[in-house]
């Protein structure tokens, strides 16, 4: 995969500093260390244009980066990590409404990327995050990450139970390890596809 192009847009710590731009955007959301940031800068082949951490909780700001490659032209969207240890009620809203605000009102969203922990099973966390984006009609993705960290037999035994618990959900799902540099190309793909169908009902003239 050819990067030309991947720079920090903006940070936002509220709704409104939220960039107006029209290219499509694909969020990623996850548990706090989930490898979020890992993901992104495994996609676009840098090695720490979004910040990551071996302690958690650090991102609570949005993170918007404009990316031009071969499989696209969008802006991935890092969004704050939920589920770290402690956090008071007042954080926790103003994590929801920042999120929520951005997932429910942004017109520019085209996908939403959940990532999920290949060694974890899926909490409620998840599985309410899958249906609320389910309802409200974002086309979602599931995404297990750090898929190195297990041997194949390992592996393969987390992965079906994964499927098992999503349940009647359809979502699809892949798996990715961002240090492997495995999945990649996949979720590349998937990218590629849903910005293109993004753009062409943006624009119906276009081919
Ligand atoms: N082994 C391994 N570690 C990973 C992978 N992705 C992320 N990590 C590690 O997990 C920790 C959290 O990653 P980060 O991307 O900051 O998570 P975020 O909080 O979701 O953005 C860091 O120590 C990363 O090095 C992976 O694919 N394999
Ligand atoms: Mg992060």
């Amino acid at each position: 995969m050819k990067i030309r192009k991947a720079e920090l847009l903006i940070s936002c710590p509220r709704k409104s500093f939220f960039p107006d731009s029209a290219r499509p955007e694909v969020a990623f959301l996850g548990r706090s260390n989930v490898g979020k940031s890992s993901l992104l800068n495994a996609l676009v082949q840098r090695k720490q244009l979004a910040h990551t951490s071996a302690t958690p909780g650090k991102t609570r700001m949005i993170h918007f980066f404009e990316v031009e490659s071969d499989a696209a032209d969008c802006t991935l969207v890092d969004l704050p990590g939920y589920g770290w240890a402690r956090v008071s009620r007042t954080e926790r809203n103003s994590w929801q409404s920042l999120v929520e605000g951005y997932l429910s009102k942004r017109s520019q969203l085209c996908m939403a990327i959940l990532l999920q922990d290949v060694r974890r099973d899926l909490s409620e966390d998840e599985t309410l995050l899958l249906d609320w984006l389910a309802e409200r009609e974002i086309d979602a993705r599931l995404v297990f990450t750090k898929a190195d960290k297990l041997k194949t037999m390992q592996r393969k035994k987390r992965v079906a139970a994964l499927r098992a618990q999503l349940g009647e959900r359809t979502i699809p799902n892949l798996v990715t390890s961002s240090q492997k540099r495995q999945g990649l190309d996949e979720l590349w793909k998937a990218i590629r596809e849903r910005t293109q169908a993004w753009e062409a009902l943006a624009d119906p003239d276009l081919e």
